[in-house]
């Protein structure tokens, strides 16, 4: 069994090629669940939601996060009511966001609804958020003081600088059932291309998931979301910086170095594997931009094969 962690963007790239070289019943991947918000009186996993539309052929292309072919009549009626939709929902995203709302107010948990709604779209992997009980990023920027997560990163486009981040209930939230035996169990960990700060870190902030990870030190790898200096996709490097960690692959070993024996990183910055090793973290160097699923693939099969 291969336990992936991931957030939105990057995380699911490297799962999909996964799948081209694993078994997906082999694959359980522990999605964040940090940016989870309600609008509309509906509970979005966006995270959850990245991972299983990617997963399943369904991603919007151009957007990076809901449907491929996706509708707005819905927020653009809202306008008549001068509704609140700077987080755009569109027609058909909507559908997931009913369902998991209406499951939840049958008593269903988290992971129950995440399961199905992954069976729904033929995925044959697990995909288990984080926890079932409730997490919430919180980000403290200049001139707002603290913010719901997604009034940081879409609301302000996550182009003010921030002071703080804290996981809101992660101190009695729970791992997801099951999912501290399945990484005690796991033959490869991996951490995925995310967000270190806002999209690994509140997975990391589950004392049990945290534990678990670190005692499998030696099976764990992880890829750096940082190339050259910077994200390709959203504000990693800003968020580092700004909470005082270094924006390189030397910064993502440092912050990742008490629970990953091994880094991968690009040939970009190829220069910088002593300086990672430095760290007493194992560094493997290879191509990690996911440009085509091909490159997705032969990622898959460097993160499967490393030797932590
Ligand atoms: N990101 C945006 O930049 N603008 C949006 O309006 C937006 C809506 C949205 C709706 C559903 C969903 O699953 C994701 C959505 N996202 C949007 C992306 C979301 O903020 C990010 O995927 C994660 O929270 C960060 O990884």
């Amino acid at each position: 069994m291969l336990v992936a962690l991931a957030g939105g963007f990057g995380g699911p790239r490297l799962i999909a090629g996964l799948l081209d070289v694993l078994p997906p019943p082999e694959i359980t991947v522990i999605g964040n669940t940090g940016d989870d918000l309600v609008r509309h009186g509906l509970h979005i996993s966006p995270d959850l939601d990245s991972v299983v539309y990617r997963l399943a052929g369904a991603l919007n292309p151009e957007l990076g996060w809901g449907l491929a072919g996706e509708t707005w009549r819905v927020m653009d009626a809202l306008e008549r009511y001068r509704g609140e939709n700077w987080f755009r929902l569109g027609d058909a995203d909507l559908a997931t966001h009913l369902y998991r709302t209406q499951r939840l107010a049958d008593g269903a948990t988290l992971s129950e609804v995440t399961g199905e709604i992954a069976r729904a779209w033929g995925l044959e992997l697990r995909v288990v958020p984080m926890s079932d009980d409730p997490v919430g990023t919180k980000v403290t920027v200049d001139g707002e003081g603290e913010l719901p997560f997604q009034d940081y990163f879409v609301r302000l486009h996550h182009s003010v600088p921030v002071s703080a981040v804290r996981f809101d209930g992660a101190d009695i939230a729970r791992p997801a059932p099951g999912l501290v035996d399945t990484i005690a169990a796991a033959s490869r960990i991996v951490i995925g291309p995310s967000n270190p700060i806002v999209s690994i870190g509140p997975i990391l902030s589950i004392a049990g998931i945290r534990t678990a990870i670190a005692a499998r030190r030696r099976d764990v790898v992880a890829v750096s979301p940082i190339v050259g200096g910077s994200a390709l996709k959203g504000p990693a490097e800003h968020l580092l910086r700004e909470l005082g960690h270094e924006a390189s692959v030397v910064g993502v070993a440092r912050y990742y170095a008490d629970l990953a024996g091994c880094l991968v990183i690009d040939e970009v910055d190829a220069d910088l594997a002593p300086r990672v090793e430095a760290e007493g973290v194992r560094c493997v160097v290879t191509k990690t931009v996911m440009a085509d699923r091909d490159l997705a693939a032969s990622l898959a099969r460097v993160v499967v094969e490393a030797r932590a």
